[in-house]
C-alpha cells in the first residue's frame, strides 16, 4: 500500500515569482538550494559595499543593492538572506523585494535562471520543507487551504491546522499504537513461551480511546468539507418554479438562462456566494418533470445526483398556480428520501396571486413545515430567505469552533481505514485469535495515520498535493 520515505531532493538550486502577476508595490523572486549564495552574487551589487559576500552573511539579513544582467542594471532590490535550516525550505534561500511591475519581476527571474537557477514546479518550495523535514503533509496542505480559503473561518481552520493541532494529535495516536504493535510483535518472538507482553484488558481499554478519537475527527469531516466548500445548497423544484430566477437573484447576476418555457435549465449550474460570512455553493438544477426528451432525462438524472448530495435543498414551488397543493406529496417524498439534508420550503411568484396568505397557511398545514414566501424575480423575501439559510449553516458548523476539524477527503478516508481496523483489531482481541491477526490490524491502522501526516509517504498521494499548489509556493 505504501512506500516507506522519498529520497529528500538534492536541493539543485530553484527559482520562482512568489508574488502575484500584476503591477503592485512590490514583487519577490525567492531562491532555494545548495548553490543559491554563489548565484546571488553573480547578479547582486550592494549599495556602499563591493565587498560584499551572499556566502558570510547572516541568516535573516536584509541587504539593499541592484541586480544586474549582461547589458546593465534591472532594479533596486532587498535582499533577504536566509541560511540552512533556518529558512522555509531548510535550505539556503535568498528572496529579492523589487518594485512590482510585471517586466521587472520576469527580468529579475530569467538573469537568476540563466545564473544557474531552474524554474521551480509549482509547490516545489513547499514541497521541499515537508521532505527537509521542516514540516509534515497535513501542514502543507494546510498552507494550500489557507492561501485559497474564501471565508474567515476556513481560513482559520488551516490556519489551526498548519500549526499543527491534527498532526499533534495524530502523532501521539500513532505514538501509542506503535507501543502497542510493538509489545505485540515481541510477544511473536518469544511465541513458544506464551508470554504476554501486551495485557489484553489493557490493549482493548486502549483500541475504545483511539476509537473515539477516530470517530470524533471522521465525524468532523462533514463541518469541515462546509467549512472548506461551502455549505452544498441545492434549489430544486417543477420546470417554471423560478429556479434559474431564484439563483441569480441569489448571486446578484445573470448567471442561468430565464426563461417562461418549461424546461429551460437542462445541466445544472454551480456558483458560490457568502452571506453573512458563510460559503454556499448554490446549484440551480433541471426542473424535475415525467416524461420530456432524452436531453431533458439526463438533465433530471443530474438534478437527483445533486440534490443526494446536498446538505441544503431550497425545494422551490410555484404558489401562484391553482394547483399548488400538488406539490405537496413531492416535498414529503423530499423529506423522506432526502432525511439527510435541511430542506426549506420556498414559495415563489407570491406577486401573481391575491391569496398568498391562504395558500401558505394551506401549504404549512398540509406539509408541516414552515414556508418561505418569496417574489424572486422582484427580489421580495430574498432577505428573510438567506437569513433562514444562515442559521441552518450555523446548524450545520456548530461543532466547528469545539475542536480540530478534518476538512480533506483524504484524511476522512484516511481514518476511516484506521478506525475500521481498529474495530477489527477490537474483534479479534474479543474472540482472542492469534497475536500475528491483532497485529496486523494494527500495523495498518498505523499505516494509515502515519499516510496523513506524511510518516508514511506515498509519492503518488504527495505529488497530487504539491501540483495544486502555484509555482513560487
Ligand atoms: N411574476 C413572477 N415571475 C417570475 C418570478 N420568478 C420567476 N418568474 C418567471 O417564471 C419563469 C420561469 O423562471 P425560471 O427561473 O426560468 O424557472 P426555472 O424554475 O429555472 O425553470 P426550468 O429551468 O425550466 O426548470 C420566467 O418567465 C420568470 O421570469 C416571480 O417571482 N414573479
Ligand atoms: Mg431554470
Amino acid at each position: 500500500m505504501t512506500t516507506p520515505i522519498i529520497q529528500p531532493e538534492q536541493g539543485y538550486p530553484i527559482a520562482a515569482i512568489a508574488t502575484p502577476v500584476g503591477v503592485g508595490a512590490l514583487a519577490v523572486v525567492r531562491i532555494s538550494g545548495s548553490r543559491v549564495f554563489d548565484i546571488a552574487q553573480k547578479v547582486f551589487r550592494k549599495k556602499n559595499n563591493p565587498d560584499f559576500r551572499f556566502a558570510q552573511s547572516k541568516g535573516f539579513r536584509a541587504h539593499f543593492g541592484t541586480v544586474h544582467d549582461s547589458e546593465g542594471l534591472i532594479d533596486e532590490v532587498v535582499a533577504l538572506v536566509f541560511r540552512a535550516p533556518n529558512s522555509f525550505t531548510k535550505e539556503d534561500m535568498v528572496e529579492f523585494s523589487c518594485h512590482g511591475g510585471p517586466v521587472v519581476v520576469k527580468h529579475l527571474l530569467k538573469v537568476l535562471l540563466d545564473s544557474g537557477c531552474r524554474l521551480a514546479e509549482p509547490g516545489e518550495f513547499t514541497r521541499r520543507a515537508f521532505l527537509n523535514g521542516r514540516i509534515d503533509l497535513l501542514q502543507a496542505e494546510a498552507i494550500g487551504e489557507m492561501i485559497h480559503a474564501r471565508t474567515e473561518s476556513a481560513f482559520r481552520t488551516a490556519v489551526t491546522q498548519m500549526q499543527g493541532s491534527l498532526s499533534k494529535r495524530l502523532d501521539a495516536m500513532r505514538r501509542a499504537l506503535l507501543q502497542s504493535c510493538a509489545m505485540l510483535e515481541l510477544e511473536l518472538d518469544f511465541s513458544e513461551e506464551e508470554v504476554e507482553f501486551q495485557s489484553r484488558t489493557q490493549l482493548q481499554q486502549e483500541l475504545v480511546e483511539m476509537q473515539e478519537e477516530l470517530r470524533r475527527l471522521v465525524d468532523s469531516y462533514q463541518h469541515g468539507r462546509i467549512l472548506k466548500e461551502g455549505v452544498g445548497t441545492v434549489i430544486a423544484g417543477k420546470p417554471n418554479a423560478g429556479k434559474s430566477t431564484l439563483l441569480n437573484a441569489l448571486l446578484g447576476e445573470e448567471r442561468s438562462i430565464v426563461s417562461h418555457t418549461p424546461g429551460t435549465t437542462r445541466d445544472y449550474i454551480e456558483e458560490c456566494f457568502i452571506h453573512d460570512k458563510t460559503l454556499f455553493r448554490l446549484t440551480d438544477t433541471a426542473g424535475l418533470r415525467e416524461g420530456g426528451e432524452e436531453i431533458e432525462h439526463e438533465g433530471i438524472r443530474r438534478s437527483y445526483r445533486k440534490i443526494s448530495e446536498a446538505d441544503l435543498i431550497l425545494y422551490l414551488l410555484d404558489i401562484s398556480l391553482d394547483e399548488f397543493l400538488d406539490e405537496v406529496q413531492a416535498i414529503r417524498d423530499f423529506l423522506e428520501h432526502y432525511s439527510n439534508a435541511c430542506l426549506i420550503v420556498v414559495a415563489n411568484k407570491i406577486d401573481l396571486t391575491q391569496e398568498s396568505a391562504e395558500r401558505l397557511q394551506q401549504l404549512r398545514g398540509a406539509t408541516g413545515c414552515d414556508v418561505c414566501a418569496i417574489a424572486a424575480a422582484k427580489g421580495e423575501g430574498l432577505d428573510l430567505l438567506k437569513q433562514l439559510m444562515s442559521i441552518i449553516a450555523q446548524g450545520l458548523n456548530k461543532q466547528q469552533e469545539a475542536s480540530v476539524l478534518v476538512t480533506s477527503l483524504r484524511h476522512y478516508e484516511a481514518l476511516r481505514n484506521a478506525f475500521d481496523a481498529l474495530v477489527n483489531a477490537q474483534e479479534l482481541i474479543t474472540r482472542q485469535a492469534e497475536t500475528e491477526l491483532i497485529a496486523f490490524e494494527l500495523r495498518s491502522a498505523l499505516d494509515y495515520v502515519g499516510e496523513i501526516t506524511g510518516k508514511v509517504v506515498n509519492e503518488e498521494i504527495v505529488n497530487l498535493i504539491f501540483e495544486r499548489f502555484c509555482i513560487g509556493k
